[in-house]
């Protein structure tokens, strides 16, 4: 009887806080979709009744392990590895792992929860999971990664495969880490398949795979200015982060003609008014995939301004890119960027900005581009690897790139039909619906599992 009544957002909240106790981002991600999907849950009976929205917010499993290892000196070492496998309605799971200190079940359950939202935009059949470690690879030698990813596959590799679940890389796993996670897993599995994706181009990786966030994140950007008949071609542009997908956004933004003034990393961020060229950009990919050395190096060997422990959204800019990690940008930030000018903001990384200051953007009507549909290129790039491996084949750079396109133009499609109201197009509200819609099918179909 109770389902006559109107699910609210404050009643599937507090709920959904009793079940998952101490889990912050947790809680964030669900509510940023459940205030969008509620709504519509309400017109359609059958997904209320099914419980939907409460079965796809309780994760299929999360399996948590030990990772002991050695340092170089001998000493024994304990981390807590993690993954959370969330949902496979509409494919196997499928989602990267970060190994970063502040690695916890909430962060974990966050980034699965929204991978299965963006994963369905996609358009590739792909289930959402996520997972990692609480370990720091900041000053590790090259030989203490490979025992620790070692470490880490020897259980991981129990739960994973190509159809049932396909990790990746995310902050901390780059190209290094993912080929020590591959070389055990495959040792382990007597198998050579591919469970894993981001993987080196000599053994089953895709072209293009590298640079797929941070392009997909401009062609995002792309289509939604193309819709005001506008372009990159001479914007100024803040991109926050200088990993992955901070430097595959400014390489993309370069070559189109933007101004990337900014990059950052967790001790500051530099300023350079005249802007990177390629040639900077060269040196910052040496600088963080090479040396793995601080960002203010840049400042010290061009003519740039380098501010300790803060982040770049007072730089005044018309596009900003937030590529680094969770809550780098909250309402002080949304309103000191909006009030410089600033008219589109495309997230490259997983939920950069807080609550509030999504509520900001989204007030302010200006072109606000969430995590899932911005992101998405990577995982999508992952997606055609899964593919290649499959049918043990390769696509030229060209191929892959042009896929990668017209999928970014796909989810910016989906958006404006579930997210347009006059001329406005709401992106997130069309984002976690079209994702939403998809899924909920699914498991409708399904019955009760
Ligand atoms: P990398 O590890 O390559 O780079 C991460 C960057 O963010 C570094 O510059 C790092 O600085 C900075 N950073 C990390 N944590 C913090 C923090 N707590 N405070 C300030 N700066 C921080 O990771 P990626 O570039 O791959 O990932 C960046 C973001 O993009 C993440 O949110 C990730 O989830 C998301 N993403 C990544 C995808 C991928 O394909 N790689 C796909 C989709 C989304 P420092 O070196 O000082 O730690
Ligand atoms: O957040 C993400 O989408 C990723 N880290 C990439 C996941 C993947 O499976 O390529």
């Amino acid at each position: 009887m109770e389902l006559t009544h109107p699910l609210t957002l404050d009643d599937f909240m507090s709920g959904l806080v009793k079940r998952n106790e101490g889990q912050p981002e947790f809680h964030q991600a669900v509510k940023e979709v459940a205030e969008t999907v509620i709504p519509y849950i309400n017109k359609r009976p059958e997904l209320r009744e099914a419980q939907i929205l409460e079965r796809l917010t309780e994760p299929d499993r999360v399996i948590s392990f030990r990772v002991s290892w050695q340092d170089d000196e001998g000493h024994v070492r304990v981390n807590r590895g993690c993954r959370v496998q969330f949902n496979n309605s509409i494919g196997p799971y499928k989602g990267g792992l970060r190994f970063h200190p502040t690695v916890s079940e909430s962060v974990i359950k966050f980034l699965g929860f929204e991978q299965i939202f963006k994963n369905a935009l996609t358009t590739l059949p792909m289930g959402g999971g996520k997972g990692g470690a609480n370990f720091n690879p900041k000053g590790k030698s090259d030989r203490e990664i490979m025992r620790f990813c070692q470490a880490f596959m020897t259980e991981l590799h129990r739960y994973i495969g190509p159809n049932t679940d396909v990790p990746a890389g995310d902050i901390g796993v780059g190209a290094r880490e993912i080929s020590y996670l591959f070389g055990m897993y495959k040792r382990l599995s007597n198998e050579f398949t591919g469970a894993i994706t981001g993987k080196g181009i000599e053994f089953g990786g895709s072209r293009i795979r590298t640079e797929a966030t941070g392009y997909g994140s401009v062609y995002f950007m792309q289509n939604m200015l193309a819709a005001r008949r506008d372009a990159v071609e001479g914007k100024t542009c803040v991109v926050s982060g200088s990993g992955n997908v901070a430097q595959y956004t400014t390489e993309k933004l370069i070559e189109l003609g933007g101004k990337v003034v900014t990059l950052s990393d967790s001790s500051g961020f530099i300023h350079d008014p005249e802007g990177l060229t390629h040639e900077k950009l060269s040196f910052v990919k040496e600088l963080k995939n090479g040396k793995r050395g601080r960002i203010s190096d840049y400042a010290e060997e061009f003519r740039a301004t380098f501010v300790e422990g803060e982040r770049p959204w007072t730089v005044p800019c018309d596009l900003a890119f937030p590529s680094a990690t969770q809550n780098e940008i909250g309402s002080r930030d949304a309103t000191t960027l909006i009030e410089n000018g600033a008219f589109g903001v495309c997230e490259g990384a997983n939920m950069p900005s807080d609550l509030d200051a999504i509520e900001i953007f989204r007030n302010s009507r200006i072109l606000f581009a969430p995590g899932k549909a911005a992101n998405a290129g990577g995982v999508a790039v992952s997606g055609l690897e899964q593919s290649q491996n499959a049918m043990r084949l390769s696509w030229s750079p060209d191929e892959v790139d042009s896929r990668l396109k017209s999928i970014m133009a796909e989810i910016h499609d989906q958006c404006v039909e579930h997210g347009r109201s006059g001329d406005y197009v709401d992106y997130v509200k069309g984002a976690n619906l079209a994702g939403f819609i998809k899924v909920a099918n699914a498991m409708l179909a399904y019955g009760v599992t």
